[in-house]
This record gives structure tokens, sequence and C-alpha cells, in this order.
């Protein structure tokens, strides 16, 4: 993690997002992962008088683009065109803002992808191999692997794509597939042909790559695990070329009808991106301050899919090239955001209509709810329930409600002016100590990319305030005391106004706002976050009006809105609402009876996980050893995209002992582990409670 060690001085960043598809709307899940942690981490640097930029953009090309195009029966172009703008105006309503939000359909990021892919190429990067392909004579074209259906020669599963087969996760040859089809037009008789492409030497890369990845010991676990497993793997040539008209053209003769693949120029779109802004702003070299500056640390803040991306490929790609480009500084990947226990899925309905959303709720709600609950070490997601106990209880509640009692107070007593100090008493010390430890303690949380935590702790410090106000009892104290009163208020004021600073990055409207009532001069974007604590309030400053900040949600509203949430989903989907729970997935139907001694044949038995270990070049498929009592078993199970070997050793799971054994990637399989599945989720049948712990191994379940 990064080292705080430097928050005293202001090193130069440039920090990016993962330039979105222009390809559909953007969701909450993709602004938990890549956007919101970015813009927060952002608006904390300016704070703290970094030099930073922020850069993104749309990533406009791929075939998945090219497939959607030809749905709408639009051009590629006004497929993107028509995104982009939708993109562009939800970052407007998420108040996610960027120095520079380009394209990659800009010339200039044609003419760097091609002058990189050329540098690549001189200095003995890139291979060039002849390789066979499915053909679509239909559609006219080479197809991507993820284009063709088929039989699985693994497992005799039908709906094997080109990739991957999703019933027993092996990576596909889409050579080898039975049956080939092709996705598009439906049709099959594929023609495998011959096509020219060319290759990122990775192999080559490599130990430049182990040597840099090495020293990057404040990576996040999550990234420097996930990059650890590619490496011993090994790295293979990948094919940076497509048969594709719509691209960045390969820039070789001969290569007509040929593109760069969508991941080789999408993150060099960082660098054009930066580029058209230094243009915009008249200074057209000012990108070489940042990307010609070894001291400037640039941070990809992506989703977990998009690791190997940035942390191999995309390195690999700068330090094969020619200028004297940086590389990445830190790339602090986050996890899936989902909603209502389901991924976002715009086919079935299972979303939130971002425009309507924005039409009733505040940007600040959905920030400081996705902040509180960031997906950063695991997957986590939006709940209606849970957004409004957060814009209820804690915005409202705490960080509004401070805000209302002091200035109705203000404005009631003290004429609507910032009352005198007076000497101040043990509690007041106190509190002005604690105020002073946040911007240091939140800080450091931010830098670490803690964001969950750090609005949980900025908070905190509107927690205190109000336990000030309690404690400090000024509605006793302005009979008694009115000195003391006055100074109990203006302390308040100054919390409030370190308040209005450091809920700022994750809740800027709301910072404003209170920035507003205390009729500050500027915003609480030019203030210091090191002094906020230290926020100087004039004796006599009149203040504005108390605001009401936040409407409470009801539960009425809150309720219809899950209800609005299913209804779409079974409307979509064609399922009854009633039938299940707030999930857009079909139940699948009960099967035909079967007999008793039909289901007798079934030896069930209880299994001890000794050891596992993820099969190489499977992502689904784990290699574990089971303990069944009288013997030991093999077994392949495809649960690795939900469980480590770490989390399943020393574990009792139920094994179908009397399963016919099946080899699966070359190695054999001796039984099956059960576990529940749904939609693409999935749970091991454990059974880790203190009666079964000391059932022994091999106990038969009935
Ligand atoms: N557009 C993939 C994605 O949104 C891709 C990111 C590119 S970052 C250079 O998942
Ligand atoms: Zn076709």
């Amino acid at each position: 993690m990064s080292s705080t060690s430097e928050s005293n001085t202001a090193p130069r960043y440039l920090v990016t997002s993962a330039l979105p598809y222009a390809n559909g709307p953007i969701h909450f899940g993709h602004i938990a992962g890549a956007y919101l942690p970015a813009d927060i981490f952002v608006r904390f640097l300016r704070l703290k008088k970094a030099n930073v930029i922020y850069i993104c953009g749309t990533d406009e090309y791929g075939a998945a683009i090219t497939l959607n195009a030809r749905k709408e029966g639009i051009s590629p172009k006004e497929l993107t065109d028509k995104y982009h703008r939708v993109i562009v105006g939800l970052f407007e309503k998420m108040q996610v803002e960027f120095d520079n939000f380009s394209r990659t359909t800009w010339p200039r990021h044609i003419e760097n992808t091609q002058r990189i892919f050329l540098d690549l190429l001189k200095n003995g990067y890139v291979l060039e191999k002849t390789s066979q392909q499915q053909f679509c004579t239909h559609c006219n074209m080479f197809l991507p692997d993820r284009y063709i259906v088929g039989t699985c020669y693994n497992c005799g599963h039908e709906q094997a794509r080109g990739d991957e087969c999703p019933a027993c996760g092996t990576w596909i040859d889409p050579l080898k597939l039975i049956n080939p089809s092709c996705k598009m037009c439906g049709r099959a008789g594929l023609e495998v042909r011959e096509t020219r492409h060319w290759y990122l030497d990775l192999p080559k890369l490599s130990p430049k790559l182990k040597e840099w990845l090495g020293e990057k010991t404040w990576w996040k676990k999550n990234v420097l695990n996930f990059i650890q497993n590619m490496i011993d793997q090994g790295l293979d040539a990948r094919p940076i070329t497509r048969d594709l008209d719509w691209g960045v053209p390969v820039p070789l003769e001969g290569a007509e009808g040929k593109v760069l693949y969508v991941w080789f120029d999408a993150p060099i779109g960082y660098l054009s991106s930066t580029m058209e802004w230094s243009e915009k702003r008249g200074e057209p070299n000012l990108w070489q301050d940042y990307w010609y500056n070894s001291e400037c640390r640039m941070v990809h803040f992506i989703g977990k899919d998009n690791i190997p991306f940035h942390t191999i490929v995309w390195p690999g790609v700068l330090m094969g090239q020619d200028q004297p480009l940086i590389l990445p500084y830190d790339v602090p990947a986050n996890e899936f955001y989902n909603l209502e226990g389901a991924k976002f899925n715009t086919s079935t309905g299972w979303y939130i209509d971002v425009e309507d959303f924005f039409s009733k709720y505040q940007s600040d709600s959905i920030r400081y709810c996705i902040a509180r609950n960031a997906p950063e070490n695991s997957d986590s997601e939006f709940a209606w329930r849970d957004f409004q106990a957060k814009h209820n209880g804690e915005l409202a509640d705490i960080y509004g409600n401070l805000a209302a009692r002091t200035f109705k107070f203000i404005h009631r007593y003290f004429d609507g002016r910032i009352p005198a100090a007076a000497e101040p008493t043990a509690l007041d010390r106190e509190t002005l100590a604690k105020m002073a430890e946040f911007p240091e303690r939140v800080g450091h949380l931010l830098l670490d990319y803690r964001v969950r935590e750090a609005a949980q702790e900025f908070m905190n410090l509107a927690r205190l305030g109000n336990r000030y106000i309690d404690s400090s009892e000024p509605w006793k104290t302005r009979k008694t005391d009115p000195e003391q009163c006055g100074s109990s208020l203006r302390i308040a004021c100054r919390l409030l106004a370190e308040l209005a600073v450091l809920s700022y990055p994750f809740i800027p409207q709301s910072g404003t706002a209170l920035w507003r009532q205390l009729r500050l001069d500027g915003t609480p974007q030019n203030q210091s976050w090191d002094d906020a604590a230290e926020i100087e309030l004039p004796q006599d400053h009149p203040i504005g009006e108390a605001e009401i900040m936040f409407n409470k949600l009801t539960d009425e509203q809150i309720e219809a809105e899950i209800e609005a949430l299913k209804a779409r989903s079974a409307a979509q989907t064609g399922a009854s609402t009633e039938s299940h729970d707030a999930k857009s997935i079909e139940i699948p139907p009960i099967k035909a009876t079967i007999t008793y001694d039909e289901f007798a044949k079934l030896d069930m038995r209880v299994g001890e996980i000794l050891a596992g270990e993820n099969v190489p070049k499977s992502n689904k498929l784990l290699r574990l050893e089971i303990d069944l009592g009288c013997e030991k078993r093999q077994i392949l199970a495809g649960i690795a995209q939900f469980y480590t070997p770490d989390q399943l050793v020393g574990r009792k799971v139920i094994v179908l002992a009397n399963l016919a054994p099946r080899k699966l990637m070359g190695m054999e399989s001796q039984g099956m582990l059960l576990a529940a599945s749904l939609d693409s989720d999935l749970a091991a049948l454990t059974i880790d409670n203190d009666r079964w712990a000391t059932l022994p191994n091999g106990s038969p379940v009935s």
C-alpha cells in the first residue's frame, strides 16, 4: 500500500480510471470500482496541494462494439457517439470530474497507438505468426473466439464458447470445437482459414516485468496475488491484432483489414487523453511534465477484471517502446459491486435506471453509500435499504443534523453571527485536540485507498460535533453562562468548517453547502487539507440561513423502488414477481420424481479437503485432495471463481463418491464435490458446525 511517510510532501500525480466502453450506459457497479474511488482520491490530493490531473475517456473499439452496432442497425461510429454522450452525462450527475475525458477514436490517439506498435516491432517485442482461424462466410469475417459456439470436446456441453466452456471450465481451442457455429448469424459451417497476426512477446518482456513488479511492495494484496498467479503459470505471447474493420489499423503494408486489438490501444488512451488535455489548455507539451517525469506517480483505478492488462500487458508495452514514458506507480484494483444480491444486468432488467435515480436522489447520497461500502477487498453491493439507512441515519441524522442545530441556534440567539471565543473548558480542549487529529487520520486512509474507513472516519468527526453539543448543553449555558454558550457554538462552527473540507472529496455538494452556510470565502476545494482543523472564523462573522441538506427517505419510497426493480426484472425475464425473491434469476423447475431405490444408488460421503491448488490454464477448476476416511481422492471442482484453495483446506464437504471418474484438463476427477449454484453464483456444501466436526471422514450422507 502506498506509504504515508510522504504525506507531507506533495508529489505529482497522474490519476486515471479505466476507460469505459462506449457500448452502453455505465452503472453503479462501474462507478464503485473505477470512478468514485478515483474521484475521491483526486479531490483529496488537490486539498493536499499535490499537482494532480485526472484523465479518462471512452474506449471505442473492439468486436463487442461492432456487434452491438450491427444489432442496433447503426454504424460503430454512431453507436460510440451515442454512448460517449450518455456516459459523459452520467459522470456529470455523479460529480465525477475529470481534467480530460477523451475518446479513443481521437486521431492523435490512432497515431500514438501506431507509433508504439512500430517501436515494439522494431525493438523485437512483437512477433508475426500465421495461424488458422474460424471464418464465417455469411458474415464475411474472422470470428473472435467469443463469437463462436459449439460442443465442448472435453465434456460434451453443447453451448461452449470459442474461448472457454462454461460447464467444465476448459480453455477452448476454437479450432477444435465440435459443430462450431457463428454466434452473430447463427449459421454453422464455418471455414478454417489462414490469417496472419502480430503477437506481443511477453516471454521476452517477462524478466523485466518480474523485476519491476518485484519492487511494488506497496500494491494491494489482491492485486499482487493475482499477478503472482499469472506469472507463476508463465506468460505466453499474446496476439495484439485482429481481423476487423473497426479499430486502429495495423500500420504495415499488406495488413489491410487488420486492426490493433482493443486492449492494446485502450491504455494508450491514457497518454492520448493527457495530450488532448494539454492541447486544450494551449500548452501542447504540458503532458510531458507528467509522462516524461520519473517523479510523477501514475495511478490506475480499475475493476479487478482489468488487472492483467494494467499490470502486465500495459507495462510491457511501455517498457518496449522508445519514448521515456513512465510506468504505473500503483494499480489499486477493486472487486465487484452488485445490486441487491445479483450482478447488475441490463438485459434482465436488474439495474438502476440512472436518469430516474437522479431525478429523485442526490448524488451525494449515492456517493456516500458506495464509499461506505466500497468493494475494496471483497465484492459488495448496492441495496436499497442500505441506501436508505446511510442517507437517513448518517447523512441526515448525523451530518445534516449537526449543521442544522448549530446554525439554527446561532440564528435564534446570536443574531446569526459567530460568537466570541471564551476561555476554553476541559471539554473544549479535548474536542479541539480530537478535531486536530482528523486530517491526518482520514488522509492516511485515503492514501491507502481505504475509502470505506475514510468515509466512516469523516462521519466520526460529525459524531464528535454532535456529542460535543450534547455535552456542552448550550441551551442551558445560554442562561447560566452566555459567554461559554457562545464559545461552544463557535467551536461547533469550526468543526463544521473542518467537516466541510474533510467530507468534500466524498460528498462535494454537501461540503460546499456547509461552506456556503458558514459564508466563508472560496469553496472547500481551495482549502488546505492539513489546516482544516484550524480554519479561523472572525468574530461577528454573519452566517447564512440553515439549509435543509437531506430530506429523509421514507419506507414506502424504498419499498416502491424494490418493487419496481423486481417488476422490471420479472417483465424482462418473463418470470412472475411472486415466484422468487429479489433476484432476476430463474429458479429451475423440480425434476421428474425418482424412487428411493434410485436415490439410494448415490453414494455421498463426508470428505475433508486436505489440499488444493488451481489447475493451470483453467480459471474455473481447482484440484482438490479429499480424504474419504477409507481412501483419498483427487477431485477437480469447477469452483475456482468462488473459493481459493486456502479457504477450502480443512473444511468438511459432501462428495458424490461413486460417480464414474472423468478426465478434465488431462487430469482424472474421482468423484464430485456437491455445491449449490444458480445464475453463476455458487456455494460448496460444507458441514462445519460443532456436531459435524466430530463426524469421521467417510460418513455416508443420506
Ligand atoms: N474498456 C474494459 C472495461 O471497461 C475496458 C477498460 C479499458 S482501460 C484501458 O472493463
Ligand atoms: Zn456469421
